[in-house]
């Protein structure tokens, strides 16, 4: 049996408990904190995300299953900080201007952390300009942006050409969701992906820059 099997199962059934204290037991022997990430807590979130996905597992299992992960993540975060372990890219995520939905963008927020990206959540109601200017702030990979709303979807649009305005556009991928959005739509105003819900989003993001 792996040595993260039962941090993986833990993660999966989200049980908290077992999940920190597994987390905390490999920390304590000096397992390898790059593997205690990717093997003990991404895989069993990929796992939950392509569940997720297919219709398997719900909003609530979901939640649970990243809340589980997020507190083993605190115990992991310190090492972040020395350096030796190594995340996926940096992901500036916000809800569009006029629109303060934010429970399928904070979903997104959770899968995202679980893969290993490093997210600066900008919240809700967020302009075009915000958007940018974050972006630079922190030398963003991706903008993923959230509409809930039919009316604040151009507020993608916006943030795109705002991109192109301030020069950034080729350094800076594009990535949007929510329940009105569509591929068809992210084609239209030029953005570079689109995924249906959370799980997808990782996948979606790990395809556009080039990681597996
Ligand atoms: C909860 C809710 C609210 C809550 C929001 C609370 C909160 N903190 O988010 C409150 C009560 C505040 C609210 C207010 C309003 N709402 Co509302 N709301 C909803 C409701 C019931 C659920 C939305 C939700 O959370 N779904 C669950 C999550 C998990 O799904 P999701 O958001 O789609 O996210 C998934 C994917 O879309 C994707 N995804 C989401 N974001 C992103 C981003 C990226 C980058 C990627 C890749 C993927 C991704 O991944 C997520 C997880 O899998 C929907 C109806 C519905 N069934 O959708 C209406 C709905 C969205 N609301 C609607 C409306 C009209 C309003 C109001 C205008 C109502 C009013 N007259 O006051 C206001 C607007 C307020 C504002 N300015 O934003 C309409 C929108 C119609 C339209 N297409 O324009 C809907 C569809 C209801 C309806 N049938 O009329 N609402």
């Amino acid at each position: 049996m792996s040595e993260f099997q039962a941090l993986v199962e833990a993660i999966i059934k989200a049980d908290i408990k077992t999940a920190t204290s597994e987390t905390q037991r490999l920390l304590d022997k000096k397992v390898d904190v790059q593997e205690v990430l990717d093997k003990g807590l991404i895989a069993p979130m990929d796992e939950v995300g392509q569940k997720f996905s297919k219709g398997q597992l719900f909003v609530p299992q979901m939640l649970r299953s990243a809340k589980s992960m997020q507190e083993c993540m605190n115990l992991i975060k310190p090492f972040f900080k020395e350096g030796n372990i190594s995340l996926k890219g940096k992901i500036v995520i916000g809800t569009v201007k006029g629109d303060l939905h934010d429970i399928g963008k904070n979903l997104v927020v959770m899968m995202m952390e679980g893969a290993g990206f490093t997210i600066s959540d900008l919240g809700v109601d967020i302009s075009s300009e915000i958007f940018v200017q974050k972006a630079k702030d922190v030398d963003a990979d991706i903008i993923a942006m959230s509409a809930l709303l039919s009316t604040t979807m151009p507020g993608m649009r916006d943030t795109i050409e705002a991109l192109k305005n301030a020069g950034i556009r080729d350094k800076v991928k594009v990535m949007i969701g929510g329940a009105p959005v569509s591929e068809n739509y992210a084609q239209q105003i030029g953005a570079d992906s689109y995924a249906p819900d959370a799980g997808s989003a990782v996948i979606a993001a790990k395809k556009i820059l080039g990681i597996s």
